[in-house]
């Protein structure tokens, strides 16, 4: 119980650091993933995965692995260090092949060698062997990698070596002086590694080779290549594996860095390190920017035109002119009107609305937008797009861009849909029109009485009979009053309704374009602006995990 609490303990205050390290890479790698290059995101993947699996592990052991060109002599090392002739060392050959492992102090270990992939019988442990007692602890909760040869001609050589230099926490590099300046290991291992001088030490081995007088310069000249592979803090030491010098030297320097327990840390934070900086170098840390007012007013003008809105502005101000003048023209001319298609009719919109209601889902006749119109639409959205990422790195503005099109290809039926459900409110008439068409038929039978008096007045006078006198306002006949005054007054009338009609025309096609334009605006944001959003978001999210990662 106490130890499940202790390892609980371990894991909080490990993870409260590179745990949350680990989760911002993490956390940057899925929201980049198809968004910057995939081997980038791989790897970064990849650290998160084995970071994890690390950190899952108990941390009492420090994995050391010694690793160098082929016959340097690794395994030599190795033997020196455990002071068992463990390690098979060859002459010429056969070369080591597979990586050993030695373990000082058993418990929790069978979990970590599991997970470092070493099979038991390339397992050996230091005290079971050694039953003499333990007068050199220096090396306690050490698991120390003999490992094959990275410059080897066999393939499966190279891969257990690049496996296992990623996952221990600890490595001794081994030089010899034929081949200490070798381009393999420096370009290969040691420059890519360049973030992990804390985990890493550097032996010159076969020193008693070389003759006294000449070790001082060599080393000097390991330095200095190391130095140049931007290892400037890496420990160089000078060793014979085979005579035992400089064994003791290696073995304090393995302490000091194996021997806190920060080993492990230190590398998994140098590996969350250079994953997050090589993935902060590509996605960059621009802001990105709000299209300037006229792209966005472009935008609009783009998806109206291509949606037909000035057609359905322009039918909806003549549907409206001739149903209000139908309603309230004279009534003798106004049937001229009648015999006109009604512009809206002809565009399958307004169809009342439970003709609406019937053909929700069916295209009205509005003409699809056209090749140019399409292009319009494109363009003005790429600009858009353009606009937004102007301050981001090429792969987001790549993924701005490609989201920005990506729903365009359904825009014609959406547009229609936009257009058939909107209210275009042609159906009522003007609330005057009624009284007006009343008046109009008063005035109309006000003439047909004045005429139908003035008709009898001619019979009267054709069969001469006497006429009574007929009533008149200011020296004119009531009769001929309201003849001529009814007739005169309905085209007044009719041409000052004209007047009106117009006004009322023009004001609804207004708020039909409004009500159109508020309509377009969120097909605007389904199609446009919320996947650019999609991908800022994303940008954002590995822009934080990135600085999680770095912190
Ligand atoms: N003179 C001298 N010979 C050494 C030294 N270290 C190793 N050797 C010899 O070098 C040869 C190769 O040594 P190994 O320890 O097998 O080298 P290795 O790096 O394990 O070789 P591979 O497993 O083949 O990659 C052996 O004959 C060793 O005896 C040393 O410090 N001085
Ligand atoms: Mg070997």
């Amino acid at each position: 119980m106490t130890s499940l609490l202790d390892g609980a303990r371990n894991l909080v205050s490990r993870t409260s650091d590179v745990g949350a390290r680990v989760t911002g890479l993490e956390t940057a790698s899925t929201h980049a993933r198809g968004r910057l290059d995939d081997e980038l995101v791989d790897s970064a993947q990849e650290v998160v995965d084995r970071a994890s699996g690390r950190l899952r592990l108990a941390a009492d052991h420090t994995v050391v692995a010694i690793a160098g060109a082929t016959g340097s002599g690794k395994s030599s090392t190795f033997n020196a260090l455990t002071g068992l002739e463990l390690a098979a060392v060859g002459v010429r050959r056969p070369t080591t092949s597979w990586a050993t492992a030695c373990v000082w102090g058993t418990e929790g270990a069978t979990e970590l060698l599991e997970w470092l992939g070493i099979p038991a019988r390339h397992q050996v442990t230091r005290d079971s062997m050694l039953d003499t007692g333990r007068e050199d602890r220096r090396l306690d909760g050490t698991v120390l990698l003999d490992l094959p040869d990275h410059d080897s001609t066999e393939v499966s050589h190279h891969l257990e070596v690049d496996r296992l230099v990623k996952l221990a926490d600890l490595l001794v590099w081994v030089l010899d002086p034929q081949k200490y300046a070798d381009a393999a290991i420096h370009d290969r291992y040691l420059k890519p590694l360049a973030g992990h001088a804390d985990v890493m030490m550097v032996v010159l081995n076969h020193i008693d080779t070389v003759p006294e007088d000449g070790r001082d310069g060599m080393l000097a000249d390991v330095r200095r290549l190391l130095d140049e592979d931007g290892l400037g803090g890496v420990p160089v030491l000078a060793l014979s594996a085979r005579h035992g010098i400089g064994i003791d030297a290696l073995k304090d320097e393995m302490a000091k860095r194996a021997g806190s327990k920060k080993a492990t840390r230190t590398r998994l934070l140098a590996d969350v390190h250079a994953a997050a900086e090589a993935m902060a170098a590509v996605s960059g840390t621009g802001k990105p920017a709000t299209p300037t007012r006229d792209r966005a007013a472009e935008l609009e003008e783009a998806f109206a035109d291509a949606a037909g809105v000035p057609v359905v502005v322009d039918a909806v101000a003549s549907s409206t002119r001739l149903r209000a003048r139908r309603a309230t023209g004279w009534p003798v001319t106004a049937w001229v009107a009648r015999l006109k298609p009604d512009p809206l009719k002809r565009l399958h919109l307004d169809l009342g609305r439970e003709g609406r209601a019937l053909t929700k889902a069916a295209r009205t006749s509005v003409p699809e937008p056209t090749q140019v119109q399409r292009a319009r639409v494109d363009a003005a959205v790429r600009a858009v797009a353009d606009d937004v990422g102007k301050g981001l790195t090429r792969p987001w503005q790549d993924a701005v861009r490609r989201a920005s099109v990506s729903h365009l290809d359904d825009i014609s039926d959406r547009l229609d849909q936009t257009l058939a459900g909107t209210d275009l409110g042609v159906a009522r008439l003007p609330w005057w029109a009624g009284t007006v068409r009343v008046l109009q038929w008063l005035l109309i039978l006000t003439a047909l009485g004045g005429a139908a008096w003035l008709g009898s007045l001619a019979v009267l006078g054709y069969l001469q009979v006497r006429q009574p006198d007929l009533p008149s306002v200011v020296g004119i006949p009531v009769p001929t009053l309201m003849l001529v005054g009814g007739v005169a007054l309905g085209i007044l009338l009719a041409l000052v309704c004209r007047v009106l009609v117009s006004f009322t025309a023009r004001a609804r096609a207004r708020a039909v374009d409004k009500r159109l334009r508020s309509g377009l605006r969120s097909v605007i944001a389904d199609m446009v602006t919320k996947p650019i959003d999609a991908e800022l978001e994303a940008y954002n999210k590995v822009r934080h995990g990135l600085n999680d990662a770095l912190r």
